[in-house]
C-alpha cells in the first residue's frame, strides 16, 4: 500500500492508539487527535523512535467544531491531503438504566460519539472528493446491534454510527471513497473504567474470566480493511472475542 496520511481521533490511548501503531509500523504518516496532550506526546514518542514514523498532533476535544475546524485548516501542506479517517473517539459514562440517567452526561457522551464524527466527516470528507481517494473508518460497536442493560444511550449512539455509515456509504456511492464500520465486541481498554466512572475494579469485572481483545487487535481489523486494493470495500466487520456470542452472551471461565 503507498504511503497514507492517517488522521485518527481518540488516538492517545486503546483502538486508536492501536492504530496509530499499526499505520505506523507500515510506513503511514500520522495526524493524531486526543483530549490528553500529554499521553498523545508519548504515543508520538514512541511511534518515532520505534518506527521513524512521521507524527503531528492535533490535541482537541473533538465536541468543539470551531476547535476541529480551525486544526484542520491550519494543518501544513499537504498534511491537509488526508487519506484515511479513523472516527474513533468515543465513550460511554455510567451504566444507568435510561429512565434513571444523567442527562448533562448523556449529552457528553451524544456529543462525541455521535455528533463529533459527524463533524469530523463533514470536515475531512470534501476534500476526500475533491482528490478523488479516501476512507473513513468509523468505530461502531457490537453495542449498535442490539441494546443490553444499562447500555440504552451507549447502544443507541453506536446504533447511529452504522447509520452514518451507511448513509455516507450511499452519499458517496459514485466516488472512490470507502466506508468501513468497524463493530468491536469486548476490547480491553481505559473504555469501562470511564464506563463505571473510574471504579477500577467494575471495569476489571467486565473483562474476567475470558480474553478480550486489544486495541491491537482491532487495529489488525482495521488496517486489513484500509490495505485491500481500491476495488473492495469493507462495508462493516463485527468483531469478538471468541468466547463471546453476542453483546450479552460471553462464557467464562
Ligand atoms: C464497547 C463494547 O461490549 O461494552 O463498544 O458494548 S461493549
Amino acid at each position: 500500500m503507498e504511503k497514507k496520511t492517517v488522521l485518527i481521533t481518540g488516538a492517545s490511548s486503546g483502538i486508536g492508539e492501536g492504530c496509530a501503531r499499526k499505520f505506523a509500523m507500515n510506513g503511514h504518516r500520522l495526524i493524531l487527535n486526543g483530549r490528553n496532550q500529554e499521553k498523545l506526546k508519548a504515543v508520538k514518542q514512541e511511534l518515532e523512535e520505534k518506527y521513524r514514523a512521521e507524527v503531528l498532533l492535533l490535541p482537541f476535544d473533538v465536541r468543539n467544531r470551531e476547535v476541529a475546524e480551525a486544526a484542520l485548516n491550519a494543518l501544513p501542506g499537504d498534511w491537509k491531503e488526508i487519506d484515511v479517517l479513523i472516527n474513533n473517539a468515543g465513550l460511554v459514562i455510567g451504566v444507568d438504566k435510561e429512565h434513571e440517567g444523567n442527562l448533562d452526561e448523556w449529552d457528553v457522551v451524544i456529543d462525541t460519539d455521535v455528533k463529533a464524527l459527524l463533524a469530523m466527516t463533514r470536515l475531512v470528507v470534501p476534500g476526500m472528493v475533491e482528490r478523488g481517494r479516501g476512507h473513513v473508518i468509523n468505530m461502531g460497536s457490537i453495542a449498535g446491534d442490539y441494546a443490553y442493560p444499562g447500555g440504552s444511550v451507549y447502544c443507541a449512539c453506536k446504533a447511529a454510527v452504522k447509520a452514518l455509515s451507511d448513509g455516507l456509504r450511499i452519499d458517496l456511492v459514485d466516488t472512490p471513497v470507502r466506508v468501513t464500520n468497524i463493530k468491536p465486541g469486548l476490547v480491553e481498554t481505559n473504555f469501562s473504567v470511564v464506563r463505571f466512572r473510574g471504579n477500577k475494579e467494575a471495569a476489571d469485572n467486565v473483562y474476567k474470566g475470558i480474553r478480550p481483545l486489544s486495541g491491537d487487535d482491532i487495529a489488525e481489523v482495521v488496517y486489513f480493511a484500509v490495505a485491500v486494493p481500491q476495488h473492495i470495500q469493507i462495508a462493516e466487520v463485527l468483531v469478538m472475542p471468541t468466547n463471546q456470542a453476542t453483546g450479552t452472551i460471553v462464557s467464562r471461565k
